[in-house]
């Protein structure tokens, strides 16, 4: 029985090494890879298995034999398999693999054009001694329209200008809560940053030097120039004598740090609940008057509200809206483009 084990380990070895030296391409020699060496079905494991018809004193020499040619096959494997890899990548089943090939360029996210307008206004401001503050997004109406002198019959207060939650703070109710909710105080998301002068204010004796860039939130038809969500800088500055004319200073400084120095700065009179008098703010640039939002002296009754003295100190306040900015800067024409998520446009930036 020794003899025909010797004689099948001969045979197999003379089968494998001429079967892994004709493979033409690592396809053929991972097919005889498999037939020969395969772990659960090959055929040496099927030859091994005479081992046990062997006779006991003849097993050691046997045994010896068996791991020669089992050395042997995957030797003759191995040269096989240098010899198909050193005639190229092709032959070896590589092709996957050209290391000629030049890399792909990996894509670099990038920071959204609002997010870097807002950064860059944020140093401007820097520059001119506004510190940027915060508040939240969600907003009570005290925050949102009491403290700015809006009152109740104001058309800003309009529910169906503004997205009122369906939920409502804890507390006292107020006489404009939704009938179903006539025992919580409402919550709305806040329409303008200049809630943040007054949550500012509370906080804070004079003197106050600030600005807050942040979402804003109102139900206006999406068109060119309009989105229900945008974003506006506030600026609110508080001090013994600040006066309009210190504004008209700081807007022209703040529009030839973000647009240059050509642009020109209007103000037009115009009406806000929360300054007095009011102006509407205008930048010329490319031939054209573009307005940018609101500003004016903030009304002594919100300096009331707040707990300020109106005969101690004054100030001025300002919203301008972030979008247009950006627009006007980069010569967007469509404010919808922000927020369609189209990375083709927001890879410009
Ligand atoms: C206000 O929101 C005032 N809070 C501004 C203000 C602050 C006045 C401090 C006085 C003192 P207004 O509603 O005009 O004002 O909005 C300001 C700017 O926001 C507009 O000039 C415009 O640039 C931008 N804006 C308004 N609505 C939209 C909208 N739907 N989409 C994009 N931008 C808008």
């Amino acid at each position: 029985m020794a003899a025909q084990f010797l004689a099948d380990l001969d045979a197999l070895l003379a089968e494998a090494s001429a079967a892994f030296s004709a493979a033409a391409d690592g396809e053929a020699l991972e097919a005889a890879r498999i037939e020969f060496l395969g772990a659960a079905k090959g055929r040496l494991k099927a030859v091994q298995k005479g081992l046990g018809t062997v006779a006991k004193e003849d097993k050691p020499a046997a045994g010896k034999r068996l791991n020669e040619v089992k050395e042997a096959i995957e030797t003759a494997f191995t040269s096989a398999k240098d010899r198909l890899e050193s005639a190229g990548p092709a032959a070896a089943g590589g092709a996957r693999f050209d290391l000629t090939l030049p890399g792909r360029p990996l894509r670099v996210g990038r920071l959204h054009p609002i997010s870097q307008t807002i950064d860059e206004l944020k140093d401007i401001m820097g520059r001119l001694g506004f510190t940027p503050a915060e508040g939240p997004e969600i907003e009570d109406e005290r925050h949102n329209f009491e403290a700015l002198n809006i009152p109740l019959e104001h058309p800003a207060r309009d529910p169906l200008d503004n997205f009122y939650l369906a939920v409502a703070a804890a507390g006292a109710g107020t006489a404009t809560a939704p009938p179903h909710q006539e025992h919580a105080a409402p919550l709305l998301l806040r329409s303008q940053t200049s809630t943040v002068q007054i949550r500012v204010m509370e906080r804070q004796p004079p003197p106050v030097r600030i600005i807050s860039l942040g979402r804003v939130y109102r139900p206006d038809a999406a068109d060119a120039t309009h989105y229900p969500m945008f974003h506006q800088m506030e600026g609110l500055l508080i001090d013994r004598h600040a006066t309009l004319a210190d504004l008209k200073s700081v807007l022209r400084m703040f529009a030839t740090g973000y647009l240059g120095s050509d642009v020109h700065v209007r103000f037009r009179p115009s009406f806000f609940p929360f300054t007095e008098p009011s102006v509407e703010c205008d930048y010329y640039w490319n031939d054209r008057w573009i307005e940018f939002g609101g500003a004016g002296m903030v009304d002594p009754n919100v300096l009331q509200a707040v707990g300020y003295d109106p005969e101690e100190v004054s100030g001025f306040a300002f919203g301008l809206g972030v979008e247009r900015l950006c627009m006007r800067r980069h010569g967007i024409t469509d404010i919808r483009e922000f927020y369609k998520n189209d990375v083709r446009f927001l890879q410009q930036f």
